[in-house]
């Protein structure tokens, strides 16, 4: 019998919300090889009538680099049915571990981005107990699970530096900065585009980039409302329904 191919593992654990053990040897030492059982994981969800819309950027602070002994961002794909409306609903019926982190997005047009929005990111490994090696997380779409983006604003260079804070329940859980993001997370574009080249990446002529997170990660409990508060740019929010 022929056993199932680790892409097939992480869609049907992500898509029954069960988690599996983590690959081991099965899946290799190689960041490139993990970048092609992710796009094999996208293709079956692209292949089931998803849409892509953008991509996202892990391991975006100093602080998560040296944890995970890299360095070298990570990437990962983004597609419609991740969107989560602003102040919208989160089923943790359809998760298994799921986290929350405050982030920024960008919308990029052309290659540049045309606009900024606070953002709050869904982060769900579909391994047991959220541990992974590099190449396993690279597989596992870098834990993508959802997103919500708040009200677009023009990009200005206080972008570099904003305060932010991701609340629960209205009491601040994680206070950082936007400067967290590869030292400013405007260079998320410029990331996106060169760690890309050479994938196969279809992306829409306007795409969401979210650029990596400005503090820890917080898990998300049921009835728990989450909030990422950024300075000038206002509010992303969501809510964590069981
Ligand atoms: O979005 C992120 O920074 C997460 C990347 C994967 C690592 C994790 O799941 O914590
Ligand atoms: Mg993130």
């Amino acid at each position: 019998m022929n056993h199932p191919t680790p892409a097939a593992v992480l869609d049907e654990a992500q898509r029954s919300a069960q988690a599996v053990p983590q690959f081991g040897d099965t899946l290799g030492p190689d960041v490139a090889d993990a970048y092609a059982v992710q796009a094999d994981l996208v293709r079956r969800r692209l292949d089931r009538g998803e849409r892509l819309v953008g991509l996202k950027l892990g391991l975006t602070s100093r602080a998560k680099m040296l944890q995970m002994g890299v360095t070298d961002v990570i990437w990962g794909r983004l597609t419609d049915t991740m969107r989560i409306p602003d102040g919208g609903a989160v089923d943790l019926g359809t998760h298994i571990h799921p986290k929350v982190e405050p982030e920024v997005a960008f919308l990029v047009e052309r290659g540049r981005a045309t606009a900024v929005a606070p953002a709050v990111e869904v982060i769900d490994s579909r391994y047991v107990d959220f541990r992974f090696t590099l190449p396993e997380v690279v597989a596992d779409n870098t834990s993508a699970a959802g997103f919500v983006v708040g009200a677009w604003q023009p990009v200005t260079p206080e972008v570099a530096n904003l305060g932010v804070l991701l609340e629960i329940d209205g009491r601040v859980a994680q206070v950082g900065s936007t400067a967290a993001i590869l030292g400013d997370p405007r260079r998320a574009v410029d990331e996106a585009v060169r760690l890309t080249a050479g994938h196969d990446v279809d992306l829409p002529e306007s795409w969401v980039l979210l650029a990596g997170a400005a503090t820890a990660a917080v898990p998300l409990r049921a009835g728990a409302h989450v909030r990422a508060v950024v300075e000038q740019l206002g509010t992303a929010s969501l809510r964590a329904v069981a």
